[in-house]
């Protein structure tokens, strides 16, 4: 049964005079805590570091990509921003990649003759595929891992696929909205030491495929979380329940150190052709301003790839408190 605003309100003020007239900030947060009753794990505070950093740009400023790791109350260990294959996994070939000095101005000055192809079917379809990331993908077909981001963070960069599959044939995509301050959700910028970057993702595929609402998105992880209740949970037609956040502050602070974080288990075979993801929600569409890509060369000098190829930006419904999705497509 879904507690109601008006129950968590009731509960909120009776653990409050239970607690005094002027509890702590620690009684503050246990009462938080214990009211929530979504079916999120949740972790409050900073993560541990266990990798510094992921990416040195050679040619540039680069913001510092780490890996965290955190413990909920029942002692569960979360990998913040999101586990990812960065180190281990195929890299995508850069259309526009300024640490490596690749910066053409156009897709007429990219060399995609050079692109490796992925084989999943020998006698299907080649395919190439056009990507941007805010801030970080990893694509698979068929659920085969076909590549990941060169760039985790920043700066900003795009990339360019090929491969060979028949139809019909499952897109799946890991994206990871990165994060400085390791299981906060948030870095250092617009003047604040807490703000709460954006994500998004837009591709194109030359067989016709493109990004929309009519993929299916779910958040994994979403921080920052100064306050539980503005988390809710709600059921929809065939839907598992849309986990949102709209009632949640996306403004920065410079107190941000003891946010919350909402985490929930990615299933073993997300990304598999044959997994069963019509229980998501649909994807959200977010324009090119609502992601800010209109001062980014690595999308603009794409954009005929892009939003001109009929392409939309494509996130869980908030693009800016939710910083891991998973994204699925079928191409019939
Ligand atoms: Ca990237
Ligand atoms: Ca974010
Ligand atoms: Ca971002």
């Amino acid at each position: 049964m879904m507690t109601t605003n008006k129950q968590v309100f009731a509960l909120s003020f009776i653990t409050l005079l239970l607690a005094g007239c002027s509890p702590s900030s620690d009684v503050k947060a246990n009462r938080s805590l214990d009211d929530y009753k979504g079916s999120a794990s949740i972790t409050q505070g900073l993560a541990t570091t266990v990798k510094t950093n992921l990416f040195e740009c050679e040619n540039g400023r680069s913001r510092v990509a780490g890996i965290g790791e955190i413990p909920d109350a029942d002692g569960k260990v979360w990998t913040v921003p999101a586990q990812n294959h960065f180190t281990t996994a195929p890299k995508a070939a850069d259309l526009y990649e300024e640490c490596a000095n690749i910066t053409p101005n156009s897709i007429a000055d990219v060399d995609e003759d050079s692109v490796p192809v992925a084989v999943i079917d020998s006698d299907g379809e080649e395919i190439t595929g056009y990507i941007f990331a805010d801030n970080y993908f990893e694509l698979y077909i068929n659920g085969q891992l076909i590549a990941v981001d060169t760039v985790p963070f920043t700066p900003f960069n795009s990339s360019i696929v090929k491969f060979k599959v028949s139809k019909p044939y499952t897109i799946a995509v890991k994206v990871i909205d990165w994060e400085e301050n390791l299981g906060l959700g948030t870095e250092d910028n617009r003047g604040k030491a807490f703000h709460p970057g954006d994500g998004g993702f837009i591709a194109s595929f030359s067989d016709g495929t493109v990004t929309g609402s009519d993929w299916q998105a779910q958040t994994f992880y979403t921080a920052p979380i100064y306050d539980l209740s503005c988390l809710s949970e709600v059921d929809g037609d065939n839907l598992e329940k849309l986990r949102l956040s709209e009632n949640c502050t996306t403004e920065g602070t410079d107190n941000g150190e003891n946010a919350y974080a909402a985490h929930w288990e990615t299933p073993n075979n997300w990304m598999a052709k044959d997994f069963d993801a019509t229980s998501w929600p649909q994807a959200t569409e977010y324009s090119e301003d609502d992601i800010g890509v209109n001062n980014k060369k690595s999308y603009m000098n794409f954009i005929e790839k892009f939003s001109g190829a009929g392409a939309s930006f494509i996130w869980s419904t908030n693009v800016v408190l939710d910083n891991e999705v998973l994204l699925r497509y079928e191409v019939k």
